[in-house]
């Protein structure tokens, strides 16, 4: 097993421009061996319309601990959705994971890393980490949420990915803005986009590369960000050592991993993952209706809201007679939280939750609800939960369909029995 990626990093006094270095546990050997996969007890169903539902749980990957395996190479690793309840942030270990492409670096030498700044710029760079860490940082707390998280609850069934709702997960990012690393190279006049590409290849030759690219105007917006800490550590290899693009309040499709390559277009991007993958319908909620043709498609954007019980699964039972003790989290998407409402006669009526701290636009925000009274022993309670981000745009209550089985958005209802 060769030694593996090791970076300084610097300490809390970045801000001062000192580099006084600290070293953070270096990344574990063999890291990306991907052999059969550990199995830790017993498998986990999820909640699945159709089967398979049954999927091992594995301790197997690298910085990981206990995951719900969807594939293993490349890795597809679902969250637990109990890591939710556990706090407003999602644990690095516990952190969800998503390639494309089988051909990732077992480990990655910080030293000789170099990320390229190039295309239409003044002056090409190729920046070692130190150059990053030097430029002024920033902080922010985002969710980071699969385009197609919850693909696997959707009917009629779409192929892909069959998760449930764990490809998402936030966390505190620690970074330098996008707008310094282009502004340093010098973006010409008549660039359009900035394409951004990783470490990881295509196993055959011929296979598209992963690579995303924004608009100028969005890469320049100031709020995104070249990441190098999340929550407080260097990223685990799994979600992007040593650098990830953040792209806050869109998909995670353009949050680029083991980013190395910037490159400023002068027109616009007219690569596979663009122009082919990752597309919506340009329809109302993105939705179609299943087997629907002919319509026009836009890349995938901006998240929508979206809002989630914890704690309590389906089918839990909740003291009859007494107050159900209903919470949750909450996503606002490419805006804040504005209110989340409980509903418990179908969506007829609502009243609001309250919400717990604000960490942010683009964080998870927790709710509670205590109006919720369980029936007699026996009955039913049947909650719905819904969120209204600060534009005004609210989960709809009929779940929308397109066939890419992104955005999954559908207000989640919660079944309680009453004992
Ligand atoms: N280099 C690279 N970056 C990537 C991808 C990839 O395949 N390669 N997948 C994207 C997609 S679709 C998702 S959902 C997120 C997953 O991020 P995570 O593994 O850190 O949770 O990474 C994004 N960035
Ligand atoms: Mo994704």
């Amino acid at each position: 097993m060769e030694d593996t990626g090791r970076i300084d990093m610097p300490d809390a006094d970045i801000a001062t421009g000192t580099t006084r270095r600290r070293v953070l546990q270096g990344l574990g050997a063999g890291a990306l061996t991907l052999g059969a996969g550990r199995a830790l007890g017993a498998d986990v169903r999820l909640p699945l319309p159709s089967d398979p539902r049954d999927r091992p749980m594995t301790g197997a990957f690298p910085q990981k601990g206990s995951m719900i395996l969807q594939r293993t190479r490349p890795p597809l690793l679902e969250t637990p959705f109990e890591v939710f309840d556990q706090g407003v942030f999602t644990p690095n270990d516990r952190f969800f994971v998503r390639w494309h492409w089988a051909v990732i670096p077992e480990s990655v030498d910080a030293a000789a890393f170099r990320l390229a700044v190039r295309g239409n710029v003044e002056r090409p760079l190729s920046l070692s980490l130190e150059d990053v860490l030097n430029l002024p940082s920033v902080e922010l707390a985002a969710v980071n949420q699969c385009s197609g998280n919850s693909r696997g609850l959707f009917e009629p069934r779409i192929a892909g990915g069959q998760w449930d709702n764990g490809a998402m997960g936030n966390a505190k990012w620690v970074g330098v803005r996008l707008k310094d690393v282009l502004d340093r190279a010098g973006v010409k006049a008549g660039s359009v986009a900035v394409r951004f590409n990783g470490l990881d290849e295509p196993v055959v030759p011929d296979a598209p590369d992963f690579m995303k690219s924004l608009d100028l105007d969005h890469a320049r917006d100031g709020e995104v960000m070249i990441a190098y800490r999340m929550n407080g550590e260097q990223l685990p290899l799994l979600n992007g050592f040593p650098l990830r693009l953040i792209v806050p309040g869109w998909y995670s499709t353009y949050w680029v991993k083991m980013l190395s390559d910037i490159e400023v277009l002068d027109k616009p991007d007219e690569s596979f993952w663009m122009k082919t993958a990752y597309r919506i319908p340009d329809t109302p909620h993105a939705s179609v209706r299943p087997g629907e043709t002919g319509f026009p498609t836009v890349p995938i954007n901006r998240m929508v809201p979206r809002s989630w019980f914890t704690g309590l699964a389906n089918g839990a039972k909740v003291k009859a007679g007494a107050s159900a003790p209903l919470r949750g989290i909450a996503l606002g998407g490419d805006r804040g939280v504005k209110a989340v409402d409980v509903s418990t006669d179908g969506g007829a009526t609502w009243a609001a939750a309250k919400l717990g701290a604000d960490e942010g636009t683009y964080s998870f925000r927790r709710w509670t609800f205590d109006g919720a009274a369980a029936p007699a022993a026996g009955g039913k309670l049947e909650a719905l939960v819904r969120c209204t981000n600060a534009d005004d745009v609210v989960q709809p209550i009929l779940q929308p369909w397109n066939p890419g089985g992104f955005m999954r958005n559908g207000v989640e209802t919660l079944d309680l029995t009453a004992a």
